[in-house]
């Protein structure tokens, strides 16, 4: 591999392993992009802390083996970069209509609106996650979890650089009004959103951020790894780049969840509790419920199936068709990769009734990719469910039914309980504080939601991590806190 592409040039503002120094339109657009961008931080970014050094990894290289170094950095001095994986030689087009062709440098005419709308949405889930967060810095239950709150935001914010980049060098003008867009919309405001639904939710509390690190990036994951096969290489050499970031995203979220989990399990056995659903005794104990948590988790689980579109989906099929975005591992998949005559089975609503249905395998995309990160989603649950079993607890968190709390697609206007049965709107109202979580639950967590800004130190509700970042030690200072 090619040294040039592989190391990181910081000698220009905008670190990159993309030649920006000889590339002095896009550098100069990037550059009066770049104020915007730091006021956005300013008053969308992490609130407060903006001053304290905090223990963060920085990539400097695309090289999977070493890619990254840690150190103190006060936020916004972070150096957001444009990075880009290694070109592979050669490279074809490996899905649809155009299988088998060379991959794109430059962005087809043809395709050119569908490719701008998909990066713009990628684009535009960066940034309003950071917003979401940014009060979070204020109730972290430990220093380590502050750091890697501070590291999903700055590298959120690398994620948007990286699409910003994208729309700069490969779409002219309306690239660059797309761009402003981006750090003009909001999370949750009534006049300009963000635009997908769970982008516009509060993340109100830590477990809260637990469960979207873990289920909303889970979607951005399987979204890049569908990008990652595009035909548009620039865009699948981007993204290829972002999943190196976006694993240590869904660490925090399944490892906090690990921990909370633990925690509650470790505070009921010395408790002598025996029973898990006796909540008012598991709340006087200081940590979270075993069934709180699953509501939280019924909540971001739906909410972020939403994030896939319908079932059936003409968008997705032509996007394949264009070889724009591909499926989940698309290269390892062994069939014809253009899917003219296939099938996939799609749960639908036919007569009252939840069932699976035979629809094109093109249309059906959505679905399929939705499937594949249910799969994915099942991995972390396993090891929490080993947790409360291991504690003698006879208590499983589960998946609740796709048909169930859903705002898109086939089931976005019926009701129907994790458990899949169709109920009518008045059940609905009555039971919906079972399955998910009620303003009680939301002010309880909130009352547990106190600073612990002692290196070493961790909330009542959560238990350390096993080991630390970069291999640490437990009582590392991995925010010296300025205010
Ligand atoms: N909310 O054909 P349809 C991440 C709209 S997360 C609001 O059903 P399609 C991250 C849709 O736009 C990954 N609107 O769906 C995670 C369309 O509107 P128009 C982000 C929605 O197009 C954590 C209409 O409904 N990346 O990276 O096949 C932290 C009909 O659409 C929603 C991507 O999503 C919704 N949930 O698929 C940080 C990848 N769903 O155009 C980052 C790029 C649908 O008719 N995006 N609509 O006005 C896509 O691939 C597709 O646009 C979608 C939707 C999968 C989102």
């Amino acid at each position: 591999m090619n040294a040039n592409i592989m190391n990181v040039d910081y000698s220009t503002k905008i670190p990159n392993n993309v030649n920006l120094g000889e590339d002095r339109q896009v550098l100069k657009a990037l550059e009066g992009w770049h104020p915007g961008y730091m006021d956005w931080w300013g008053d969308m970014g992490p609130e407060g802390f903006q001053q304290s050094l905090v223990y963060l990894r920085t990539a400097y290289s695309v090289d999977p083996r070493g890619w990254a170094k840690f150190d103190y950095v006060k936020m916004p001095e972070y150096r957001w970069g444009i990075l880009l994986a290694p070109q592979e030689e050669n490279r074809v087009i490996p899905f649809g209509e155009n299988y088998g062709k060379p991959s794109w440098q430059e962005v087809p005419g043809e395709h050119r609106a569908m490719l701008r709308r998909l990066i713009v949405i990628q684009g535009d889930t960066e940034p309003a996650s950071v917003e979401q967060q940014r009060h979070l810095g204020k109730t972290a239950p430990s220093l380590y979890d502050l750091r890697n709150l501070f590291q999903v935001n700055v590298e959120e914010g690398r994620h948007l650089w990286a699409m910003v980049y994208l729309l700069q060098k490969y779409f002219g003008r309306d690239g660059r009004e797309e761009a402003d867009e981006l750090l003009r919309r909001r999370s949750g405001d009534a006049d300009s959103p963000r635009m997908l639904g769970a982008f516009n939710e509060a993340t109100p509390d830590w477990l809260s951020f637990f469960m979207f690190t873990y289920f909303t990036d889970r979607d951005g994951k399987m979204q890049l790894h569908s990008l990652a096969q595009s035909g548009f290489d620039p865009l699948s050499r981007t993204c290829r780049f972002m999943l190196t970031e976006e694993a240590h995203h869904m660490f925090v979220g399944e490892t906090g969840i690990s921990r909370v989990v633990q925690r509650t399990c470790e505070a009921m056995s010395a408790a002598g509790i025996s029973d898990p659903t006796d909540i008012a005794k598991v709340r006087a104990l200081g940590v979270i419920d075993l069934p709180t948590i699953q509501k939280k988790l019924n909540l971001h689980y739906t909410l972020s199936l939403d994030l896939f579109g319908s079932e059936v989906s003409t968008n997705a099929a032509n996007a394949f068709n264009a070889g724009i975005k591909g499926r989940y591992h698309e290269t390892q998949i062994r069939d014809d990769h253009r899917l003219q005559n296939a099938t996939y089975p799609v749960l639908k609503l036919v007569g009252g009734e939840i069932k699976r249905v035979d629809e094109p395998a093109l249309t059906a995309l959505n679905m399929r990719l939705r499937d594949d990160y249910t799969q994915d989603c099942v991995k972390g649950m396993l090891r929490w469910n080993k947790i409360i079993s291991t504690a003698g607890y006879d208590f499983k968190l589960t998946l609740p039914n796709v048909a169930f709390h859903r705002a898109i697609g086939e089931f976005k206007d019926i009701h129907a309980t994790p458990d899949g049965v169709l109920i009518d709107e008045t059940t609905w109202n009555k039971r919906k504080g079972e399955w998910l979580p009620s303003t009680d639950d939301g002010d309880f967590i909130a009352s547990l939601m106190k600073p612990v800004t002692e290196a070493g130190q961790f909330a009542s509700w959560i238990a350390p991590p096993k080991v630390g970042i970069d291999n640490k030690p437990g009582d590392f200072e991995y925010v010296k806190i300025e205010t």
